[in-house]
């Protein structure tokens, strides 16, 4: 498709984990990128504090877009193009990856026909395109229909849902090409000690106290530090540099991850940036990246965590609850390699039908 209708466009819109998107086939939208920004910028009500002329949620976790296509890599059945549409700026970005979204992508390809339905479960092998990595997702397709109801409660989600697993194989360096891409496990900025790394997601680990925070505040509390906005920035911006994105003044990565011992009986106690804006949990591929780090040694985090036994699955305790992560690390190398990590995640259909795009 080259040009914006006005008649309208096909969209379903899905919670995906913790966040919140609409979700298209790359068929319904132009193929200019440029173009179809500016036209998902309409759809969404971007640039308004509020999205009130537009299906965005206000919040950077409900302002998110998938796009879907069938994939033309050997190795996998769909691609996914997660985009992140600003709300009170006027962007649109490609430079990170979504695993909550993620989780409605398999569904959303059954759905709409792309890929065919198991009779009791779908499995759905997912190119992520941002970073070209792979991820499969399986969930439950009694029938051959996907179905969204079940017993799985998720952290920051109220009720129970049907699982989506998710495993991951290939996301270290995903956005900086390695997975410590500053070469070091451990980099001071501005006097505070940080590790920087990239397992899915750019980011910078901090100790909480290292930026005068407990790392026990809910996200409003943040939220209200203006001289804890002004940090996380100015460790950001640098960071950004040393991690090879360059300036990341309006880049949604690094996230920043203040971490802190746990109390909820977790590994670790996370509060995170997404990039300015404290996130209510934690991004799933930020958790991926943030549960690498703290199994380091050396890393920041390390020392403040209670590592699981080998092999079980390490716990990231979050604002509105936990996110647990399985991580299989070959430690025969320095730094270790990740081989795999794996999590789970629900989903849920909202609503399907035709989006009106704002036509100024
Ligand atoms: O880290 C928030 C989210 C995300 C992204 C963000 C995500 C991930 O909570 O894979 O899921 O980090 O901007 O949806």
């Amino acid at each position: 498709m080259s040009s914006t209708p006005t008649t309208g466009i096909r969209c379903m819109l899905m919670r995906g984990g913790t966040s919140k998107g609409a979700y298209f086939l790359a068929g319904d939208l132009p193929t200019d990128p440029h173009e179809r920004d500016q036209l998902l910028m309409r759809v969404m009500g971007t640039p308004d504090p509020r999205q009130i002329d537009g299906v965005g949620g206000a919040n950077p976790l409900a302002s998110k877009v998938a796009v879907v296509s069938r994939s033309t890599d050997p190795e996998s059945d769909i691609d996914y193009l997660f985009l992140q549409v600003g709300v009170e700026a006027a962007t649109v970005s490609d430079r990170q990856n979504c695993g909550n979204l993620l989780a409605g992508v398999g569904p959303f390809a059954v759905e709409r026909g792309l890929v065919p339905a198991g009779d009791v479960q779908t499995r759905v092998r997912i190119r992520m395109v941002n970073s070209d990595s792979l991820a499969t997702a399986t969930f439950s397709t009694p029938g051959g229909v996907v179905d969204y109801s079940g017993e799985t409660a998720i952290s920051g989600v109220p009720g129970t849902a049907a699982p989506v697993v998710l495993d991951f194989a290939d996301t270290e360096g995903a956005a900086c090409g390695s997975l410590l891409p500053t070469g070091n496990v451990r980099d001071e900025i501005d006097g505070i000690a940080v590790t920087c790394i990239d397992n899915g997601m750019p980011v910078v680990v901090a100790a909480a106290v290292d930026l005068s925070v407990s790392g026990y505040e809910t996200p409003a509390e943040l939220a209200a530090d203006p001289g804890l906005r002004e940090r996380v920035q100015s460790l950001r911006l640098a960071a950004g540099k040393l991690m090879g994105l360059g300036d990341v003044t309006d880049a949604p990565v690094p996230k920043t991850t203040l971490v802190a011992p746990p109390r909820e009986g977790g590994a670790i106690s996370t509060r995170t940036f997404i990039p300015l804006h404290p996130h209510d949990s934690i991004g799933v591929l930020g958790a991926v990246t943030v549960a690498t780090a703290v199994l380091l040694e050396g890393a920041v985090g390390h020392d403040l965590a209670q590592l699981p036994a080998p092999g079980a699955s390490l716990s990231v305790e979050h604002p509105t609850g936990r996110l647990d992560i399985g991580i299989d690390l070959d430690t025969a190398t320095t730094p270790p390699r990740v081989r795999r990590s794996s999590l789970v995640r629900t989903a849920r259909k909202l609503f399907d039908g035709t989006v009106f795009p704002r036509t100024y």
